[in-house]
């Protein structure tokens, strides 16, 4: 049996004899206590070292860092079963970046590749008793300046020299996070002891799904020697079944096991079906049935396809199990600066917040890491279909017979390691380089350096380890010269917000799959006030601006703001009228893009979270609090959703089915005053749409009240037992040129719910009421009240104390218009 002995524990940093430090670091001698997995920045923060880099402008003092080389040391003993096994392996699943590994003296090599697991045979060169490990990181800033050469770089680019060493771009600096190229054990770091013979790789396909069967191949690959008798046994279960086979191992080889498994549960997306999971297990016996290694996964199983033609037609639509599937996502960044603190709490929460917003879609996007293995056990669990891209991202990359040979393993390694998850339905090569060459004007796309590693190096790799996925060579790309062009392929739609375009534009738009598209809102209050002093906490400031990495990104906030909502300077007031436009426009995108259905067959908001406290793209800062966007997003990816759609005069009300469920209830459509807020007409509509149905309910010509924003309509659709399921209105005009009345909202909780708290508005329609609290968490928000609804609010965290309830603070859109 293996044996594993982690080396987390007893580990000293301490920075290299030489390096460049600044006069005031106090640092001890004998070093400090390293955390592993973890980074020098975290170290050197837990020992009172340096301020919080997530504070102010402690970035720009900080730099030092990253230019620093560091020490990192431990003494250690392993147990004698570990020692007494046969071969003996040190291994590191992430080092970052440019390391050399010394075992009690002796240098075992070196590494400068943050995303490989190396591994060393140790047999000879441990000790009984007192080991001596170090790992010394150069700076990867200044290793990767050494060796750049003056390949061709787009302005774009950020930094000059990111592209010349392995390790995660953002940490360079992009334009949502600050500049932190980190160094440290970042992964964990252990010592395997193994038998005569080990499981390598594990690869699973599910071939074909039909009828009652499934049939699913297994490829596993052993390494070491066999004696007669040596069995390998490979299991797929769930609570119902198991399918097992077993084979007599041979020697060193690749053993292929078809399993057929009658009456399968699949793996669904979220929204579709559930998202079932299998139990795989690999075991290896000697003759006696003692286990020599064994290794055990969730897998599922489910076909994948991506469809790039229909009827002669050119589309970009995912089928899963032979069933189209309108894509609902968003991008995923590293959920912090420094990786090692995002813990599988931090994923789970985030990626139930995806999910909770009826995404079915997560790309992980290329600027950042192949992420954890809890990551994508996650993504299987909660049916979460996962875009990865390989992480080369704006930029042309070097491909000279070193890079290429380095980037190799890294590709082939972790195509082993996450090609087992139901999750992940698309490899993709790259973001955004070919598309960017083509912007700045670089001429032909093959000449790109790097294009090899993309268009022929990764695809052969692809084609070996994992054929029946889809891959795509960048995003976006298509067959036209410009890879973001309509005609073909998957766009990122940016005229939107990046080059100033209006929102409300967003209906000439035809992509057939929007794999990007994005608008800015400042973080929470409460996270901004932690991460910015007092003073500086308004919209001009400096440091205010300091946490906004975009170029211009704070003129684009006012511009757009400027364009549908009122003016303030307030800085909580400015917080939620920017919130709330970022809610409206992804709302209107997300609208349009899901009713041009099946033109347009999916979209993935750009970004669902942040790596430090910013104003951004995100849906959720990083605190963990969803903005206003994220309820108007999981309103707009609702299965069920209801929405307008303008054509000239002509109004039509739409309701969008994506379930494979019919939609069976009413809608009821009503007509409000703008003056007074008092609803003018109320009409109920029969809803009874079939299963993965886009249907007109209505449609009639706008009378002149709407067309001149007189008056609003709302329209709610309920089921079939009166549960309201989602709720949308339709407003011709600019909010910002409108008066509401100022509403008069009520606020109780009924006895005995601890865990609700409901609002009415007795004389006025309300438009999106944000309700903020210390700590409380609220379900709901961005809500529209009308005049004498009861409204629930689900809510979390203790609203037991005396004043809870009124310290709920809310802002209504009203509030500004009312004037
Ligand atoms: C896209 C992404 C990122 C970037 C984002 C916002 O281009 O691929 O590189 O952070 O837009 O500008």
């Amino acid at each position: 049996m293996i044996k594993r002995y982690d080396l987390d524990k007893n580990w000293i940093l301490r920075p290299v004899p030489g390096t460049i430090l600044p006069e005031d670091l106090d640092i001890p001698e004998e070093g400090i206590e390293a955390d592993i997995p973890g980074t020098v920045y975290t170290d050197l923060l837990n020992a009172g070292l340096i301020d919080d880099p997530f504070y102010a402008d402690n970035e720009n003092r900080l730099q030092w860092i990253a230019d620093a080389d560091w020490l990192y040391e431990t003494v250690f003993e392993i147990p004698d079963e570990v020692r007494k096994s046969r071969s003996i392996l040190l291994v590191f699943d992430g080092l970052d970046t440019v390391a050399d590994i010394y075992l009690n003296g002796e240098r075992l090599g070196r590494t400068a590749n943050m995303f490989r697991r190396i591994s060393f045979e140790i047999d000879n060169k441990i000790r009984p008793a007192e080991n001596i490990l170090k790992i010394q990181f150069t700076s990867a800033r200044l290793y990767a300046r050494k060796i750049q050469r003056p390949i061709h770089q787009f302005p774009s680019a950020r930094n000059t020299e990111r592209v010349f060493v392995r390790k995660a771009q953002y940490s360079s600096g992009w334009d949502w996070g600050p500049a932190f190229p980190t160094a440290g054990i970042w992964r964990p770091a252990y010592i395997l002891g193994c038998d005569r013979i080990r499981i390598d790789t594990v690869r699973t396909d599910t071939l074909s799904v039909g009828g009652k069967t499934a049939k699913v191949r297994i490829k596993v690959a052993v390494t070491g020697t066999t004696q007669p008798g040596d069995k390998i046994r490979v299991s797929l279960a769930n609570v119902k079944h198991e399918f097992s086979e077993e084979k007599h191992l041979t020697a060193d080889q690749v053993y292929d096991i078809n399993l057929k498994v009658t009456d399968p549960d699949l793996w669904w997306p979220n929204g579709l079906g559930e998202p079932n999971l299998y139990q795989l297990g690999i075991l290896l016996t000697d003759r006696k049935g003692n286990i020599l290694d064994r290794r055990m996964y969730k897998t599922g199983i489910r076909t994948i396809r991506l469809q790039l033609e229909d009827d002669a037609k050119e589309t970009f639509r995912f089928l899963v199990n032979d069933q189209v599937v309108f894509a609902k996502g968003a991008n995923w960044i590293p959920a912090d600066s420094f990786l090692s603190r995002v813990k599988e709490k931090d994923y789970r929460f985030l990626l139930t917040l995806a999910r909770d917003a009826n995404m079915n879609m997560i790309r992980v996007w290329g600027g950042g890491v192949y992420e954890a293995d809890v990551f994508y056990e996650i993504c299987d669990e909660l049916g979460l279909m996962i875009w990865q891209d390989f992480m080369f991202a704006c930029a042309a990359y070097p491909d000279d017979e070193k890079f290429l040979a380095e980037i190799l393993s890294e590709i082939e390694q972790n195509i082993y390691r996450l090609q087992h998850h139901p999750a992940l339905v698309i490899w993709c090569g790259n973001n955004e380089n070919e598309w960017i060459w083509y912007r700045d004007d670089c001429g032909d796309q093959k000449d790109m350096p790097g294009f090899t590693i993309f268009h022929e190096l990764i695809p052969a790799i692809l084609k070996n380890l994992d054929p029946l996925r889809p891959y795509r060579p960048t995003t976006p790309f298509g067959e036209e010269p410009d890879p973001n062009d309509f005609a073909s392929g998957n766009r990122h739609a940016w005229d939107i917000w990046s080059y100033w375009v209006d929102y409300t534009e967003v209906v000439k738009d035809n992509s057939h799959f929007v794999t990007e598209f994005g608008f800015q809102a400042p973080a929470a209050f409460s996270t901004l006030a932690g991460a910015i002093p007092d003073p500086e906490l308004r919209p001009h400031a400096r440091l205010f601006e300091f946490h906004n990495k975009q170029e211009e990104g704070a003129e684009r906030l006012t511009r757009f703001l400027a364009g549908h909502l009122p003016l303030t300077t307030e800085i909580e007031r400015y917080i939620y009228l920017t919130q709330l436009n970022q809610g409206l426009a992804l709302k209107t995108c997300l609208e349009h893009w899901r009713l041009n259905w099946p033109v347009t067959n999916g979209s993935i908001v750009w970004q669902l979270n942040d790596c430090w406290p910013v104003t951004s793209w995100a849906l959720i800062d990083y605190s963990g609090l969803p903005k206003l966007a994220y309820y108007f997003v999981r309103r707009a990816f609702h299965s069920h959703m209801v929405a307008f759609r303008k054509h000239n005069r002509e109004l039509a009300l739409f309701l969008s089915n994506q379930n494979f469920r019919a939609c069976n209830g009413y809608i009821q459509l009503d007509e409000v005053s703008v003056e007074n807020g008092h609803i003018l007409n109320r009409e109920k509509l029969d809803v009874a749409v079939k299963k993965q149905r886009n249907e007109c309910l209505k449609s009639f010509l706008i009378n002149d009240s709407l067309a001149q924003g007189r008056h609003i309509l709302v329209a709610t659709l309920y089921d079939e037992a009166d549960q309201q399921i989602n709720r949308n209105f339709y407003f011709a005009s600019r909010w910002k040129y409108i008066r509401l009345p100022d509403p008069d909202i009520r606020f109780w909780s009924m006895p005995g719910r601890n865990d609700q708290v409901m609002l009415r508005s007795d004389n006025a329609v309300v438009f999106f009421a944000a309700l903020i609290h210390p700590d409380l968490r609220f379900d709901e928000n961005g809500i529209i009240l009308m005049p004498g609804e009861p409204y629930p609010v689900s809510v979390s965290g203790n609203m037991s104390g005396p004043d809870q309830i009124n310290k709920i603070k809310i802002f209504t859109l009203n509030q500004f218009l009312s004037a």
